[in-house]
């Protein structure tokens, strides 16, 4: 039900047996920007897309505790230890709230995990990129961090209210991880030429992957229209990806950093950032699983689910042993 594979898209037409006078109400609702809640009717492919993408948001944040757990131990300082510690910490928060989201939709937590872990469910496509540096905690704070809040802002507003409450506070967890990644930024493009050069390096790898988290074009993407209309998604991948270049390109200027799109220009007229073709091809492999370090990343992720197993049984004892003592006491 919660698959992701490429060729299974949501929006195919809504069974026949669905009655019209439900549907009826429930597009009222939508339109009035009333949130569904888990116990309300819902079409089944409103269900399907919405269990599609928040375990596939639940995943992302998953997968990405990785590529920034592998700095903890090198982190250069006790501070900058501690604040990605917690920053790491967040994330792992954040695909719990995603998760028990999407179980309010019938779906169980084992099943999505299974589906991850087997490389049948997607995750974001960053997380499919080694981080070289140190530098690199201070890009993927910035621009996937960054990158992450222009998505998910508006998703606070998302037509399932589990969903656009557990985005209230990953928003503002996230806007923290964006401010420590552009602090890192600054301390670097502001210190030795070396660290100079290792922060310009970081922005040259990060920035065409960060455009591509958005998502393919509009006019190449089978879900926009469905979930744009279902109010699922509040703008479209072309809109956010514009609005981030908008707002990230005068950040990297002022780090007297320079953003690898020879064709970058501010067009006076639109108001707006021209750039560059993104490299679709790329972004296709990756989301196929052919990203640089995706294979790494599920044998890490698998490993650590396997190394978790005695946690998981020890919390579940623990609760079977309370909800005896409490059933005895009565
Ligand atoms: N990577 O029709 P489209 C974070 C897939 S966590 C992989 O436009 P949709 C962070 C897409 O799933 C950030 N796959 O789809 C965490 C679809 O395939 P299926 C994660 C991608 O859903 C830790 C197909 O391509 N954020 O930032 O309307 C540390 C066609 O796409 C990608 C979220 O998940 C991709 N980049 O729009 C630091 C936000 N893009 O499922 C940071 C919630 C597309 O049909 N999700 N695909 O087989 C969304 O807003 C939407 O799902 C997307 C895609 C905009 C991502």
């Amino acid at each position: 039900m919660y698959t992701t594979e490429l060729q299974k898209h949501p929006s195919k037409p809504v069974a026949a047996t669905e009655p019209q006078e439900l549907i009826d109400a429930f597009e009222a609702r939508v339109a009035a920007d009333e949130f569904i809640e888990p116990k309300d009717w819902m079409p089944a492919a409103y269900r399907r897309t919405l269990v599609r993408q928040i375990s596939q948001h639940a995943h992302s944040e998953i997968v990405g505790m990785l590529p920034e757990g592998n700095w903890i131990s090198r982190a250069p300082s006790l501070r900058r230890k501690a604040v990605l510690l917690a920053k790491v910490q967040d994330e792992g928060g954040h695909g719990l709230y995603l998760y028990a989201a999407a179980e309010t939709l019938g779906t169980a937590r084992e099943e999505m995990i299974e589906a991850l872990h087997t490389g049948k469910a997607k995750y974001s496509t960053i997380f499919n990129y080694p981080t070289l540096t140190w530098a690199d905690i201070g890009a993927i704070g910035w621009l996937v961090d960054g990158a992450a809040i222009m998505n998910q802002v508006p998703l606070q507003r998302t037509s399932y209210g589990p969903y656009a409450r557990a985005m209230v506070r990953v928003c503002k967890e996230e806007s923290f991880h964006q401010r420590q990644g552009y602090e890192i930024m600054m301390c670097m493009a502001n210190g030795t030429p070396e660290q100079k050069e290792m922060a310009q390096d970081a922005l040259n790898r990060w920035w065409w992957p960060s455009l591509m988290m958005f998502g393919p074009p509009d006019d190449e993407s089978p879900n926009t229209a469905q979930s744009m209309r279902w109010r699922i998604k509040r703008d479209t991948n072309d809109e956010l990806r514009q609005h981030f270049v908008d707002v990230t390109v005068p950040q990297a200027e002022f780090l007297g950093l320079t953003v690898p799109d020879p064709k970058l220009k501010f067009n006076d007229k639109t108001g707006h950032y021209e750039f560059g073709e993104i490299d679709w091809s790329e972004f296709w492999n990756v989301v196929k699983g052919e990203g640089p370090v995706a294979k790494e990343r599920m044998h890490d992720r698998v490993k650590a689910w396997d190394e978790g197993a005695w946690v998981r049984d020890a919390a579940a004892a623990h609760a079977a042993k309370q909800h005896g003592a409490r059933q005895a006491a009565e």
